[in-house]
């Protein structure tokens, strides 16, 4: 396979101008024609033309209207290059397809009857030889013609006509008046119903909502359009940034590789991102379909508006969507919470992507697949790195440069140093080193920022150390330092932040400041202070590195109840939970005695019961960190039983002894009223079913009452999920009936059953990978849909660690089994599953083994997909 460079990158030869494509949709044999005006991009330019293309037939290729003769052209496997056109002409492409037997789900498929297309980012060229990268934007206007079975037409932009044909089929017109690439566009067509509502922009535009389902969903769409709405609104009035169609359409379909996609005007979903009623989705699908539709909707500005010059700015896009839309979802429901998400999901997959086989820069050097990009360090890390601007800069000044960044760029096709560029160009009084700051996007790995302190309390005085270093990753031996903002206070004995005022200042500090580490090593002296103070430090997770500091346990038990910045309480509760499972992994046999300790029970205490704290928080704080976290904490080999051992063992004792604190909170928590999806409500559920997974190992026989309770009486599927997913962990006749009867109510509902697939694939129960073998044969399960593969066997490779890693090599064999089944028809989805498997060098010499051999199997397999091989060679290298 080829590998693609960044710097090969070239502008491109030709553009195009204008396309005009004609679909007559039919689910064997779709036939597809597009006439491209073109031109060269350079008059005097010498160079072919370079389609690029799938491996569909071409039926007619013609040049200003006459037929190419056969020596002007040539195809091979990726496409055809065209000789000695005029400089400027106008070419007409015929093609077919056969979007029925698309189980890649790229280019133009079927989803449960609905024609729909995937294009990012190479999905197009397997519609119609083309240009098919992100620097060539056209005009596109598309006629879409199918007969009464599928009454709704849909593509990108503006309809310009529609109506019946003479031969009994009808056709609709679309316009897109916007240039974009041609990973943006999109047709959909099927039996469809519309959920509508007008929307008026600030500067008194019309614009009409639409989100398009199949008829048995018509109900489930309300929150997706109303978190629409909210999203335009907020982006109007955080950056100025309207719409610019007469309708935004939204699509769900049911087969999806990605989340959702955010084509020009007509975003096509995986449904589980848009359906929603309490009875079938739990609190955080309701904060997922909100975030995700907000993401596809901002990204009109910055994706679409704005595009990537190339695939290796994918985080120019990504990195500040995602940004944008933490930012929109912190607005709307809590932002110490979903900072605290964010960081969890930073520390737990991206700091793992960052230290393994596949660690890459935020703008990549190189790739294979680039399907195989779209990965936690180019959207979360790059998320990051918007936001270390903002925190350099404030927001005002931070929202000044995103608006020279869409002045300078609408309407092209640019760099992520493009974007640093104009954020700085508009912030000079900042003083950022533009190449310091830049390093962040070229270097992989995460930086680790080791701080130590001496403390002369009776002269007021605090001196800080700081070093920074980052491990290498592959290809990266050596690091440069990198700019990192570090938020810190110092709080007195009451809690409260001091005034800081670093020695040789003559200005009275404030409570809080932000240091800019910009070498391998750096001081601070801080004076003036009362007294003995406790380090707050890194609030708000101002960067995203790997901190080590020399905190006692009693000062992060202060933090944990005083620090006045809620992330860093949520960071000492869970130094402390960590600090105990660590000891525990030390100790032979797991700690023969407690792992609680009477700090951490007391700690864990005075949470449970203290009635003026936030319960989200609390929820987050008391969760222990999942077993993955907790093995890539550990400096040498893993093994994934004794790790599981542990935390079991840690959660068994809070559980006893916190069982009446457990119980009375969770009945504190509880609501009286129905469901409503409100801030505090959801809360209050979260702590609720918080006390929950600790009460289900609680010995008391109350406890075990409240969770059967619930799981067979509560109205909404958030706290019927959480109940069913904690009796699924273990064998019980009683729990298989009630799964059982579950099964029966909701099979006809595919993404409820996702859920249930999910439950039974983090059991521990003994039986739980015969119980999965099992299912892969039930008819609620298909191979060939994302989202089921993904509940089932994504969850059981990635969130069943204790069975996945079974020492006799069963959960390798399992998953190497479900690869080669799907490699076959969708790469894409296959190259995502691999992952767990080529961490491999992480565990003990056992499993590592059998982990290898399970690679070294499939790197010999013919034939093996460019997205597989490429992951499989990167863990084997
Ligand atoms: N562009 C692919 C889906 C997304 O990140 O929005
Ligand atoms: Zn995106």
């Amino acid at each position: 396979p080829v590998v693609v460079r960044r710097l090969d990158y070239r502008p491109p030869d030709w553009l195009v101008d204008e396309v005009e494509l004609c679909f007559w949709l039919d689910p064997r044999a779709t036939r597809v024609q597009g006439r491209l005006r073109l031109r060269r991009a350079d008059a005097g330019g010498t160079a072919p033309l370079r389609l690029h293309g799938g491996d569909q037939p071409l039926v007619r290729l013609c040049c200003d209207g006459a037929e190419l003769a056969s020596h002007a052209w040539q195809r091979d496997s990726d496409g055809l290059t065209l000789f000695g056109l005029p400089a400027a002409c106008t070419l007409e492409i015929e093609t077919e397809l056969d979007p029925q037997a698309n189980r890649a789900l790229e280019g133009l498929y079927l989803s449960a009857g609905i024609f729909c297309t995937q294009c990012e980012a190479e999905g197009f060229r397997r519609i119609l030889f083309f240009p098919d990268r992100p620097d060539v934007l056209a005009r596109y206007t598309t006629t879409l013609i199918a007969d009464e079975r599928l009454p709704v037409l849909l593509a990108n932009g503006n309809l310009v006509a529609s109506g019946p044909l003479a031969d009994g089929r009808h056709f609709a017109r679309w316009h897109d008046p916007f240039p974009k690439p041609s990973y943006l566009f999109a047709l959909v067509a099927g039996e469809l119903v519309c959920r509508e509502r007008p929307y008026r922009t600030l500067s008194g535009r019309s614009v009409q909502l639409q989100i398009y389902v199949e008829p048995r969903n018509a109900a489930l769409c309300d929150h997706a359009l109303a978190s629409l709405e909210r999203a335009m609104r907020w982006d109007e009035q955080r950056f100025g940034l309207e719409y610019d169609l007469e309708r935004y359409m939204v699509v769900a379909v049911d087969d999806f590789n990605m989340g959702a996609m955010e084509n020009k005007g007509l975003n096509v979903f995986n449904s589980k991102y848009v359906l929603a009623c309490p009875a079938t989705a739990t609190d955080d699908d309701y904060l997922d379909i909100e975030g995700v539709i907000a993401h596809e909707y901002f990204h009109n500005w910055t994706g679409n508006r704005i595009t990537c010059r190339d695939w290796f700015q994918l985080s120019l896009k990504e990195g500040l969507t995602v940004f944008r839309d933490q930012e929109f979802s912190a607005d709307m429901h809590s932002a110490a919470i979903k900072r605290i998400e964010e960081v969890r999901l930073l520390q737990t997959q991206q700091f793992a992507e960052d230290a393994g086989p596949t660690a890459h820069p935020v703008r990549p050097d190189s790739y294979v697949e680039i399907n195989n990009f779209y990965t936690m360090t180019v959207y979360h890390k790059g998320a990051e790195l918007v936001r270390l601007l903002q925190t350099l800069l404030g927001w005002e000044d931070f929202v000044r440069g995103m608006r020279l960044y869409v002045e300078r760029h609408d309407g092209q096709a640019v760099t992520t140093d493009d974007f640093v560029a104009a954020v700085l160009d508009a912030n000079p009084q900042a003083g950022i080193d533009r190449e310091l700051f830049s390093r962040w996007y070229s270097q992989a790995g995460t930086p680790l920022l080791r701080l130590s302190w001496q403390q002369d309390a009776a002269a007021g005085q605090w001196r800080l150390h700081c070093r920074q270093s980052c491990p290498p990753t592959p290809g990266q031996e050596h690091k440069q330092p990198v700019l990192i903002p570090l938020r810190l206070a110092l709080l007195d004995a009451s809690g409260r932040p001091c005034g800081l005022r670093l020695a040789g200042e003559t200005e009275a500090g404030a409570p809080e400041r932000v240091l800019r580490l910009t070498a391998a090593e750096q001081e601070f002296t801080f004076v003036d202070l009362p007294g003995e103070v406790t380090p707050s430090l890194l609030r708000g997770f101002s960067a995203p590195v790997r901190l080590e500091a020399p905190l006692t346990r009693e000062q992060q038990a202060f933090l944990m109840a005083h620090d006045s910045d809620a992330f860093n309480r949520w960071q000492a509760a869970q130094a402390l939970l960590l600090q105990a499972l660590l000891a525990g992994l030390k100790a032979p046999e797991g700690g023969a005695g407690e792992l609680a300790d009477s700090l951490l029970l007391e700690a864990f205490h005075h949470s449970l019961t203290d009635q003026t704290a936030d319960p989200a928080l609390l929820a987050l704080a008391l969760t222990l960190p999942t077993e993955g976290y907790i093995a890539d904490q550990l400096p040498g080999a893993v093994d994934p039983a004794r790790v599981h051992q542990v935390r079991e063992k840690l959660r068994g004792q809070l559980a006893t002894r916190l069982n009446d604190a457990l119980l009375i909170c969770y009945r504190q928590q509880q609501d009286a009223g129905p469901y409503v999806f409100s801030g505090p409500a959801l809360a209050r559920r979260r702590l609720k079913n918080l006390c929950l997974t600790y009460l289900a190992r609680s010995p008391a026989e109350e406890a075990r009452d409240l969770l059967w309770q619930q799981a067979r009486h509560s109205d909404n599927m958030t706290d019927t999920a959480a109940a069913m997913a904690l009796l699924a962990e273990t064998p019980d006749v009683a729990v298989d009936e009630l799964l059982q009867t579950f099964y029966q109510r909701w099979r006809h509902q595919p993404l409820v059953i996702d859920k249930w697939l999910a439950w039974q694939a983090r059991s521990q129960r003994p039986d739980c990978l015969a119980r999965l073998c099992r299912l892969l044969e039930d008819p609620a399960f298909s191979l060939t849909n994302p989202n089921r593969v993904r509940a089932l066997i994504g969850t059981f490779c990635q969130a069943n660690p204790y069975h996945f890693h079974a020492a006799d090599g069963s959960g390798y064999r399992f998953l190497e089994q479900q690869l080669c089944a799907i490699d076959g028809f969708n790469p894409q989805v296959a190259a995502r599953l691999v992952l767990p498997l080529l961490r491999w060098p992480r565990f003990e010499p056992g499993r590592r083994v059998l982990m290898l051999a399970v690679l070294q199997r499939l790197a010999a397999r013919q034939p093996l997909s460019r997205d597989l091989y490429e992951m499989v060679q990167r863990a084997l290298a």
